[in-house]
């Protein structure tokens, strides 16, 4: 089944037109990647430099996500303030995710998460979330709070289209594979006795440095992605609204639970665009499990 029809049977008008419009923009991004992977002078506002492909992928983004009508403001990684538009969802997105692996050819990601208020706001304001995998193939893989369903991109003629792959797709029983970001000497005690005993249990270190990627292996897989609480970083890397709020709710559709190590992702009220949380993601016994030793040893 192709993208277009599963959405019409199965979406609300505004978030189908985003979700087309993303899917429509994600293949244009994917094209420009070898020609736009050179550093740019400029800093994005979290201080972190900006490449080409970055502000490529967040330019499409905007254009494509306002010119549907639906967006009311279109808020992003790469930008200080929201694009204002005339729609009724607001858009907090991660153009591109894990630009890191870029210049090595790594998979890359995009993430959105589309909101009935204004933002910042609360994840309980997610009216659904979405990311994107640009690796041997290009996936979408979303929720609209009715399950979680995954498309590729496949070659039709001159054109790309998104054929299904899966629909209600769950987290397996059993856990198979962890991902922890940031340095080994940088993480608290309880996550690293936390990882020691991952190990002890026999699930495999996977992580490749793309939030969404990594992600999306726990995802088919069974297990745990965490950007954790740093000893130098105490409210970790990634932003809640962009990334790790989006990810929770779809998270939760496919039976996962997602913590910063105390509570909810969903339940955080993050106070500006960029602010950031550890976040603990995945089946939703090991990110418990993680929560209660995190949050018992402070
Ligand atoms: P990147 O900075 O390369 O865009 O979004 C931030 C992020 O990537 C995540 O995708 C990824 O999980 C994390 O940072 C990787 O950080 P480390 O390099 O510190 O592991």
């Amino acid at each position: 089944m192709k993208l277009d029809e599963f959405l019409r049977l199965n979406a609300p008008e505004d978030l189908s037109a985003l979700t087309l419009s993303i899917a429509d923009a994600c293949i244009h991004v994917w094209d420009n990647i070898p020609f736009r992977s050179g550093l740019l002078a400029e800093v994005n506002p979290s201080g972190e430099s900006q490449k080409a492909i970055d502000v490529f992928s967040n330019d499409a983004y905007v254009e494509a996500l306002t010119s549907t009508g639906h967006a009311a403001e279109v808020a992003s990684e790469e930008l200080v303030e929201p694009v204002e538009a005339k729609g009724g969802i607001s858009v907090a997105m991660d153009p591109l995710d894990g630009s890191s692996n870029v210049e090595t050819n790594n998979p890359l990601g995009s993430v959105f998460g589309f909101y009935s208020k204004k933002l910042p706001t609360t994840g309980r304001n997610l009216l659904g979330s979405l990311y994107v995998t640009y690796a041997n193939t290009i996936t979408l893989t979303f929720s609209f709070g009715k399950g979680v369903h995954r498309f590729v991109a496949v070659r039709q003629g001159a054109k790309m289209a998104f054929e299904l792959l899966g629909v209600n797709l769950k987290l397996p029983e059993k856990p198979e594979v962890y991902g922890i970001g940031g340095s080994n000497r940088d993480w608290i005690p309880p996550v690293k006795s936390f990882v020691s005993s991952l190990e002890e249990r026999g699930l495999k270190i996977r992580y490749c440095g793309t939030f969404a990627a990594d992600y999306n292996q726990v995802l088919s897989r069974g297990g745990i992605f965490a950007y954790p609480e740093l000893k130098n970083k105490p409210k970790g890397k990634l932003r809640i609204l962009y990334e790790t709020a989006p990810m929770a709710f779809l998270n939760e559709q496919a039976g996962g639970y997602a913590t910063n190590g105390r509570q909810n992702i969903l339940d955080i009220e993050p106070s500006s665009l960029t602010e950031t949380s550890p976040v603990y993601i995945g089946s939703a016994s090991l990110a418990k499990e993680v929560e209660t030793l995190v949050s018992s040893a402070t």
